[in-house]
């Protein structure tokens, strides 16, 4: 492999991070599984409009191409390679913040996981992505109480039913471009499905980017109940399956932005004149390290004003700094967009003032 041509326009961490001295550095190695440097980065190379571009094929991928990994990491959580992780999974350490009546429509915590000794997605091969399914389905299959519901494989999913979960922001959707040049849709959909209990307020998604999504969900606005049924089903599965864990780095995820806490908390949010405002939207929501996408997800955009608003950082804070993070900037931008309607309501009511006098 020679070193890749960047397109001028490529904004990825990888074009602003591999340079070619560092190509050469790297291009010879792999891991134990045979995992390469190529492999690491097409996801990147195919898709120049990636935000990061690279995915790793198993933990040691981290060590393996760490002068590469490093400074992606650095750059995107703020985390150097002598930083150590920590977490705090202890929900009566938040800072609880109600918020305000008619703006969170609803509130999703997520962690990514993968299977101790096993390879990642990009480099598991289909026996062993079999073997996770089989495992981690039967050790879900025990849960008890709110948590107990029931495995479906997408292999035996009708097309119907698998749109309509998706429609209903409960399942993954397929073909993801990013996904697919990074070998994670290798065998779709063998060893792919979806767990969810009876309310599908908690959930477990099989071998999509990571080996294992803990979801909990609900509609509204209360993160404290919906962060504690979380905490409460990922230590139950961790007694039954051992998940990649690094000293350093966390738990393991494909892709670097989910290392650490691998936590995302978010809400749906309505927020009709701060989309009018994209300046100030943007501004709060660098101030308080949050990410914005769209309605349906990831690479999808907002719809009548609602937003998935989520914690942008996962590395190097803790799941109660995370959620915490998630909750002061929602806060923050609830206040914004109502001072935004009272001005609107003001400018209003000024205008019917001047047009009747
Ligand atoms: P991930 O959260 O696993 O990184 P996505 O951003 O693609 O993946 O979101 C996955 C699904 O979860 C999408 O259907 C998205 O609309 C849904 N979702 C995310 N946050 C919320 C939320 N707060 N309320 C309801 N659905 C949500
Ligand atoms: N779209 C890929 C991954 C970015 C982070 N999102 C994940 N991991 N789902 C990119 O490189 O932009």
């Amino acid at each position: 492999m020679t070193y890749p041509e960047f397109p001028p326009n490529c904004t990825s961490l990888l074009c602003k991070h591999l340079s070619s001295e560092l190509f050469e550095m790297l291009k010879n190695k792999s891991t134990a599984n045979g995992f390469t440097l190529e492999q690491a980065i097409n996801s990147g190379l195919e898709n120049s409009d990636s935000e990061i571009g690279v995915y790793a094929g198993d933990a040691e991928s981290y060590d393996i191409f760490a002068e590469l990994f490093d400074k992606i990491i650095e750059d995107y959580h703020g985390f150097s390679h002598n930083d150590r992780h920590h977490s705090n999974l202890n929900f009566n350490d938040l800072k609880v913040k109600d918020f305000d009546e008619g703006y969170v429509l609803s509130t999703r915590i997520r962690v990514g996981r993968n299977v101790k000794n096993m390879p990642l997605g990009s480099a598991i091969s289909k026996a062993q992505r079999n073997e996770i399914e089989t495992k981690v389905s039967t050790a879900l299959n025990t849960l008890e109480g709110e948590l107990e519901g029931e495995y479906h494989s997408l292999l035996g999913m009708s097309k119907e039913i698998q749109e309509r979960l998706i429609e209903a922001h409960f399942l993954f959707k397929d073909g993801d471009r990013f996904l697919e040049h990074a070998g994670l849709n290798r065998d779709w959909p063998h060893g792919r499905g979806i767990y969810h209990n009876h309310d599908k307020t908690f959930l477990v998604w099989l071998n999509e980017e990571d080996q294992l999504r803990i979801i909990s969900m609900q509609q509204g606005g209360e993160v404290l109940e919906v962060f504690s049924r979380l905490v409460i089903a990922m230590k139950q599965i961790e007694t039954q399956i051992p998940f990649a864990y690094s000293e350093r780095l966390g738990y393991i995820s494909s892709c670097p932005t989910n290392l650490g806490t691998a936590m995302r908390a978010s809400v749906h949010i309505k927020l009709p004149n701060l989309s009018q405002n994209m300046e100030q939207f943007k501004a709060i929501t660098q101030k308080y390290f949050l990410q914005i996408r769209g309605v349906d997800g990831e690479h999808t955009q907002s719809k009548e004003g609602i937003f998935d608003i989520s914690n942008y950082r996962r590395l190097g804070i803790t799941e109660i700094e995370a959620v915490q993070e998630m909750m002061d900037g929602v806060t923050a931008l609830i206040e914004a967009e109502k001072n935004l309607e009272l001005m609107k309501h003001v400018e209003s009511n000024l205008d019917n003032d001047y047009l009747t006098h």
